[in-house]
């Protein structure tokens, strides 16, 4: 187990440090599901990177990552990879971005087990990471989820999705939340929103439609930080992924459903 973390840690730090190097250089950017859904050449070249390192220290795993096409697992483990989560912070330079990596093991998001996590936010220099039963860090100090008293006093984080009409429902549902909750945050990068609930940046974050490498490795280090953490949620095809401080994940659970998140 802890070889698959180190190497997760690894292979999300040359990532991270990668695109940042690449942005330097100047990115080509392109679109995918919409005119406002960026991909860049780093995203490709991140996710390259990390796919060939793999192909050599563990050929037998599976992969399956935001840029490129699934492989099939022959070992049973498959490496779950956001080359580069919080794509729109990256082209604009705000550094709120992350290069995520877990190991799981299982093909459905809502079930399968999470072994190993990392999350690299190079412009941050924060390296968040988990191992299943093993505890959370950043950047190698132990982290938990905060405690607060209720909804009314919790500062939520949230996320839309890059087609209009989504984010039309999207609104109405947080225009629903705002006012029962301390304050909203939209960051911009799952994994990094799952890892502010891990340390208590966040008291909860609620978001549907996300892929499974947004919050793969994001949801182990909540989950091992002690938040309480929800992926199997899916309607219309579009998952919802929540993660909550203990004290009010009820709550929040609660809310969320009432608002048609
Ligand atoms: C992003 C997610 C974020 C969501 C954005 C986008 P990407 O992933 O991490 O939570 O709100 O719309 O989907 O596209 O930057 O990898």
């Amino acid at each position: 187990m802890n070889d698959l973390l180190t190497l997760a840690v690894e292979l999300a730090a040359e990532g991270a440090e990668l695109a940042l190097r690449l942005r330097r250089d100047g990115l080509e950017v392109g679109t995918k599901s919409s005119p406002v859904d960026v991909v860049t050449n780093a995203d490709r070249a991140v996710e390259a990177h990390i796919r060939a390192r793999l192909s050599t220290v563990r050929p037998r795993d599976g992969f399956l990552g935001e840029e490129s096409d699934a492989a099939e697992s022959e070992s049973g483990l498959t490496w779950v990879v956001d080359p580069i989560d919080g794509t729109v912070n990256f082209l604009y330079g705000i550094p709120e971005w992350a290069c995520s990596v877990a190991v799981v093991e299982g093909v459905d998001p809502a079930s399968w087990t999470v072994h190993a996590g990392a999350v690299v936010n190079a412009a941050a220099g924060e390296r968040f990471a988990a191992a299943r039963g093993g505890g959370a860090t950043r950047n190698g100090e132990p982290i938990r989820a905060g405690a607060p008293a209720d909804l009314a006093t919790s500062l939520v984080g949230t996320g839309f999705g890059y087609r209009a009409e989504v984010r039309a429902e999207q609104g109405r549902a947080l225009q629903a939340l705002l006012p029962r909750v301390r304050d909203i945050r939209r960051h911009g990068a799952a994994s990094l929103d799952l890892c502010a609930v891990a340390c208590g940046r966040l008291d909860a974050y609620a978001e549907r439609g996300l892929s499974p490498w947004d919050f793969a490795a994001g949801a182990l280090v909540a989950t091992e930080a002690g938040a309480a953490v929800a992926a199997g949620d899916v309607r219309e095809g579009r998952r919802l992924v929540a993660a909550a401080a203990p004290t009010i994940a009820d709550e929040f659970a609660a809310a969320v459903t009432q608002i048609g998140l």
